[in-house]
């Protein structure tokens, strides 16, 4: 088992779109229990490959209070939503900030389970809020694109505020603030 480094906001890798998992192997079946208990140390109800620098179409998640739910979606399609709910949200790779963020209220997901077999999830709740989160991720989206150009450029500055105050942080190798 192991922790994995998790990116943060704006590193350019959170950009990348993800790629449908071909099969379901081992090793696939070992980073997904890496990214369970990478998400439960975090502490996060949520966690996609993306920001574990994985661009392949996986996600964990488990909104339960015990840990006790776990849900693993690999090649999530949304086939069916319904309805519209707000919700506060934060993301492991933008710490230090939630803003409101509108999602479908109701989901019917299909995807693969761990083993590889065909899954159809119905979601509502923070699960359904958490699995459009994640979906996003895997195409390169952060819930911060869904703000206003000003929150944005106030979120960019105070971003950059702190990486002068923190100079030992590592300096992202090439990480346009967009
Ligand atoms: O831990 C998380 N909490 C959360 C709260 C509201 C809406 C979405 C989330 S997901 C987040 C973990 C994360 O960043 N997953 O990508
Ligand atoms: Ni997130």
């Amino acid at each position: 088992m192991a922790r994995l480094p998790i990116l943060e906001y704006p590193d350019p890798r959170l950009r990348t779109r993800a790629e449908p998992v071909a099969q379901v192997t081992d090793e696939l079946r070992q980073l997904v229990r890496d990214m369970f208990e990478t998400m439960y140390a975090a502490p996060g109800i949520g966690l996609a490959a993306t920001q574990v620098n994985v661009h392949k179409r996986l996600l964990v998640a488990d909104v339960s209070e015990d840990h006790d739910q776990p849900v693993c979606l690999i090649n999530p399609e949304i086939v069916e939503r319904e309805g519209t709910t707000t919700y506060e949200e934060g993301c492991l790779s933008v710490p230090g900030f939630t803003d409101s963020v509108e999602r479908s209220a109701w989901i019917k997901v299909e995807s693969l389970d761990q083993n590889g077999d065909p899954q159809i999830v119905e979601a509502e709740g923070l699960l359904a809020i958490c699995i459009q989160h994640e979906m996003d991720h895997l195409e390169g989206k952060l819930f911060v694109d869904y703000l206003s150009e000003l929150k944005r450029s106030r979120l960019k500055k105070k971003i950059l505020k702190q990486r002068k105050l923190n100079p030992t942080a590592p300096e992202p190798a090439s990480a346009p603030l967009s």
